[in-house]
Parts: structure tokens; sequence; C-alpha cells
């Protein structure tokens, strides 16, 4: 090929890109439109919505997301003094039945009655006194999820102290050594005490808190996961039945009036049930792992599989349920969340963007922008927001099985935004 014939190739191509790059209305870069056309813009583009003579350009938007990044983050408190307070709490342990949502009661082991339990709230320095009484049926120790406290008020039993015998009380006693979000939960037959209730949340505040950096409401949403006997809708037996089986057919509603298939669901149970009998057999359902033998709570109605959740719950309350987050517009909002369940779990609020600001109650140096945050089990996690965007918005799991209540959609991990006047 000689060099005429080279550029005219060249030639060719070019044409040939420019042709299909107009055809399919790729958008150019400013100033460099070859054909010196006018340019094409698809529907809702800013040059096609100036109206006609308008001499004024429109005022520029100002992102929510330059406003987050002009707040100060939290900020961490390099040294405690003790304050000389002591914040005395009474925690009574006991069984009581528990409204996950409307229709649906459960026996739930509860602090006080209520899951999650009261929450705890101190000032940095403070000290703690919890005077626990164990009202159960069995033995039970609490733990203080985040906190540096003497090793003998750590909650394990076996490890650091006795575990607490039905009808006893027992006092911890520590100082509330650095700000943020915790929790207290059981540490005893844990995967039944804490899937029937026995968890709360623990928050303490910062000596000097930053002028700066003052929110107009604060919410606290505890995450927590259920198996209600009875109720149909338990990964197991979507697994047993496949992803669009016949656990899939009954949230669609596809499958309505089928007989047969809670026998079916009874007939899995009976099967996993046997299946922790039968300790250790390769082809049971737990591929062969070790499983704990059977426990005080298991009589109660529990079972010791953590991850056989059929209703999930925000502050203990599954939706439509859940206490919706009331803002008004301007306000700056703070999310505490802490998942003390046994699932992973991606919180997305529609809307707006928020601020990831403290992480396992540590405050972040540069904290993170995002629509969605990830809590793995025992995480807690610091959010805010700045509610500029009017409406009734939803922030849920994004792990969608857990936006249902047994299998039955919308329920579970949703809570709604609704900005008031
Ligand atoms: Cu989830």
């Amino acid at each position: 090929m000689n060099r005429h014939a080279l550029s005219l190739a060249l030639v060719l191509v070019l044409f040939t890109a420019t042709g299909c790059a107009s055809a399919v209305r790729q958008p150019m870069p400013e100033g460099k439109n070859p054909n010196n056309e006018q340019e094409h813009h698809p529907p809702g583009h800013m040059q096609n919505e100036t109206a006609p003579g308008a001499t004024r350009p429109a005022a520029p938007v100002e992102l929510t997301t330059r406003k987050l990044r002009n707040l100060p983050p939290l900020r961490e408190t390099d040294e405690i003094r003790p304050t000389g307070k002591v914040r005395v709490f009474r925690l009574e342990a006991k069984p009581a039945r528990w409204e996950v949502v409307s229709g649906v009661t459960t026996d739930a082991y509860t602090f006080n009655g209520t899951v999650p339990g009261p929450t705890l709230r101190a000032t940095e320095g403070d000290t703690l006194r919890v005077i626990v009484k164990n009202s159960l049926p069995e033995e039970t120790a609490i733990h203080w999820h985040g906190l540096h406290v003497p090793n003998n008020m750590d909650g394990v039993p076996s490890f650091t102290q006795h575990a607490i015998k039905p009808g006893e009380t027992f006092t911890y006693e520590f100082v509330a050594n650095h700000a943020g979000t915790y929790m207290y939960h059981s540490h005893f037959n844990s995967i039944a005490q804490i899937d029937k209730g026995l968890y709360g949340l623990l928050i303490i505040d910062p000596q000097k808190p930053d002028p700066a950096l003052r929110h107009d409401r604060e919410y606290t949403l505890m995450l927590s996961g259920w198996h209600i006997p009875g109720h149909a809708g338990n990964p197991r037996d979507q697994q047993q039945n496949g992803p669009h089986g016949r656990a899939h057919d009954r949230m669609t509603g596809m499958a309505k009036g089928e007989p047969g298939l809670l026998k079916q669901k009874g007939d899995v149970r009976s099967m996993m049930e046997q299946g922790l009998k039968d300790k250790g057999q390769p082809n049971g359902p737990h591929g062969g792992m070790p499983m704990p033998s059977k426990r005080p709570g298991d009589e109660a109605g529990s079972t010791v599989m953590g991850m056989d959740y059929n209703y999930w719950t925000i502050n203990g309350k599954a939706f439509p349920d859940t206490q919706p987050i009331k803002v008004k517009r301007g306000e700056l909002v703070r999310l505490r969340l802490a998942n003390i369940s046994n699932g992973i779990h991606p919180m997305h609020l529609h809307g707006h963007d928020f601020r990831i600001l403290a992480k396992d109650g540590h405050p972040l140096p540069t904290p993170q922008i995002a629509n969605t945050v990830t809590l793995n089990p025992g995480e807690t996690v610091d959010i805010d927001f700045l509610a500029d965007n009017p409406g009734q918005w939803l922030f849920h799991c994004h792990e969608l099985h857990h936006t249902a209540n047994a299998h039955v959609e919308p329920g579970g991990l949703i809570v709604l935004v609704k900005y008031e006047s």
C-alpha cells in the first residue's frame, strides 16, 4: 500500500468512525464537534432545558455530597478523665411474649420485658454499674461488646466469670472508657439467647463533644434475626426448594392455595432436627460439622442454628411495624446502627447520601460518603445525612431476603424516613 492509499484508508476510517459516533449520538467533548453541526442531546439534557430567549444561566445546584464533605468528622477522645459519676442500671433477664409484627408473637428472652433491652447511656469517664437479675429458666451472662472493661467484667462464662444462675443477681461495674455506639448481649448459650432477644444498645457520649458537629436528631437501629417456629420461610427451606422453587412461588403469590406446602416445610424441619441429633454425619444438613448438643434454650422453641431466620427486625419490630425515622427539612440526622443478627445487612438509603462517621464506635478521620453501608454480624456503624429531599423514603437492607416476613414482601428490615412539615 503506497502513502496516498494509506492516507485515504485513514480518512475513510476516521469518516466512518465520526459517522458512527453521530448516528448513536454519543456526547462529544466541548468544542470538539468536527462537523460543526448542531449537536443532538437526549431529552432532559441541560442545553435543551434553556427556555428560548433566556439569557441568565440557571444557578448551579449545590450537591448534598459537597455539603456533607464540608461537615467536620467525629473526633476520637485522646484522654478520658473519670467524671466520678456512677450510673446505675438494673437489667432483669426474663422470658416474655414478643410481637415482632402485628399478629406474629413469639416466646422471647428479654431485658426488662422489651426487645431490644433498654438503651444504656453514659458519658466517657462515668462508672457504669449494671445490676443484672437472672429470671430466665437457664444461666446467662452479659458481654459489653466493644468496650475495654476489666477482664472479670467481660461476661464470658467459663473464662471470666461463673454464669449467672436462675434467680441470681450479678453486678457489672466498669468505666465507660471511650465514646461510641456499642452493644450488650448474652454470652451464654449465645445463639439461642441472642436470637430470642437478649441484647441492647450501649451508647457512650464524648466528654467534650465537638460544638461544630451538632445533630438535630438521632435514632438508633438495632438489626436482629428471629426464627419463629410454626412460620414458613427459613433459608434452608429455600435451599431445599431451589431459588425459584416453592418458596419463591409463595413469595410471588403463584402458589396460592397449593396444598402440602407447609407440610413439606414441616418435613424439612424434621430433617434438620434429625440432622442435629446425628451430629457429625457427613451428608447431614450441616455437612459433617460437629454441632453442639441440645441445650436448655432448645426446649423453649429455639434452635441452635443461627441462620435459621424467618423474621428480621429493627429495634424488635419488622416492617410495617418499624418506627419511622421522622425528620424535618434542613436537619442533620444521625443514625446509630448495630447488627446483632448472624446475617450481613447492606443498609441502603433512598434519595440521599450519608456519611459513614464511625465504625465499631471509632470515628473515621475522613468520613466516607455512601448510600449503602454493610453491617457484618457484631458491627456497629454511625452515619449521618442531611434531610434535604422531602418525601417518604425507604431505608432498607439490600439483601432482599431480609425485607420479607416469612418470605412475604414487604417486611423485615425496612424503615421509612418521613419528612414532617
Ligand atoms: Cu439484611
